[in-house]
């Protein structure tokens, strides 16, 4: 990569190799399950998540949409929350798309809904009310820091749920972030979840992609609905082979991208004008903010890294000072000092 991207570790590309399983892989028609490295990407995503089934599709917003419109009719709810990906930056699809009404819940600092949060949004049986279906967590919980939910916590949240008959879906974009920073197996995460969504193409670094896995009956249906949304592929092999790729090598990396974080993390610490929570970094982001006094307003910041260093970082959406820096595979340790060094210059 010629830039230092911290944009999102979605900016990523595919590695040489993935490249070259591209180009060789065995293909087939996948609407009709005719494409051997599909069929054997969704068996292994399905196996390394501890479900029964899996199914490609084309993004990580796929992923939850198809999984909701497969959990809820219209008029269902799914409780979620208020900083929920699925919530804020996916077009309001549950609900224009599936007549699903969202009930959100504050996100707590560690990324969890408040079990009685939870259990309050749940509805009683009233006409009044809509019916409530779904319960979605997300892991790491992206929009606040790149926060890992515990399987402890997703446990608890299993419990409510089945107590209630209602279901669990995972939104994992970064589930093996999750993983790698909790050091426990990414199926132990989401041993209660009925419904996974996970992302070959954020840090794992395929170029699309993300697989839903959960059991055969649910993903049976969910093809159904991925039908319907248009996302049935033909000759996706060439896709999912670098998904195979991501899922084999590219997990067991990703320690990496936190030290990164880490290091970013301290290096901005230590900088005038520069406010951060050096504890709510425990993955691959970095949330900042320049403080009012800094000499360079956000924007400036944002341009003069771009003009003069080659640096890419936009100022988060929703916030007037705040940043986020992601780590991901095309960022190394230089790159890391590279940019403090070029950030020490702007705000000295
Ligand atoms: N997140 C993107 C943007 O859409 C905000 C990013 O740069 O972080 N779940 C989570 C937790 C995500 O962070 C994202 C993408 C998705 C789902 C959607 O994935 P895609 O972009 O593949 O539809």
């Amino acid at each position: 990569m010629n830039v230092i991207d911290f944009r999102s570790d979605t900016v990523t590309w595919p590695t040489p190799e993935m490249r070259e399983a591209m180009a060789n892989a065995p293909v087939g028609d996948d609407v009709y399950g005719e494409d051997p490295t599909v069929n054997e990407l969704e068996a292994e995503s399905a196996a390394l998540l501890g479900k029964e089934a899996g199914l490609f599709v084309v993004s990580g917003t796929m992923g939850n949409i198809t999984a909701a419109l497969t959990h809820c009719g219209r008029g269902d709810e799914m409780i979620l929350g208020r900083e929920a990906h699925m919530f804020r930056y996916e077009a309001g699809s549950s609900a224009a798309l599936g007549g699903i009404h969202p009930h959100i819940v504050d996100v707590q600092p560690d990324g969890t809904l408040r079990l009685d949060d939870i259990r309050r949004a749940i509805r009683g049986d009233n006409e009044h009310f809509p019916r409530t279906r779904l319960v979605c967590l997300e892991n790491t919980q992206g929009t606040i820091g790149g926060i890992p939910i515990t399987a402890a916590y997703t446990e608890q949240v299993g419990a409510l749920v089945r107590e209630h008959g209602l279901k669990l879906h995972i939104d994992g974009a970064r589930i093996f972030n999750a993983a790698a920073a909790l050091r426990t197996p990414a199926k132990e995460l989401v041993a209660a979840a009925d419904s996974v969504s996970f992302c070959l193409s954020k840090g794992l670094c395929a170029p699309v992609g993300s697989v839903l896995v959960g059991s055969k009956d649910f993903i049976k249906a969910a093809r159904r609905t991925r039908k319907s949304l248009g996302g049935g592929m033909r000759q996706a092999g060439i896709l999912a082979a670098a998904g195979l790729v991501a899922i084999r090598t590219m997990t067991a990396r990703l320690a990496d991208d936190h030290a990164n974080a880490c290091a970013l993390a301290e290096g901005l610490a230590a900088l005038p004008h520069v406010q951060l929570d050096l504890s709510a970094v425990q993955s691959n982001m970095v949330f900042f903010d320049l403080t009012d006094d800094a000499p360079v307003s956000p924007e400036t910041f944002a341009d003069r890294l771009r003009q003069d260093y080659n640096i890419l970082m936009r100022p988060y959406p929703g916030y007037t000072r705040r940043f986020r820096a992601v780590t991901h595979y095309w960022i190394t340790r230089e790159h890391i000092d590279t940019a403090l060094g070029a950030m020490r210059e702007l705000l000295a």
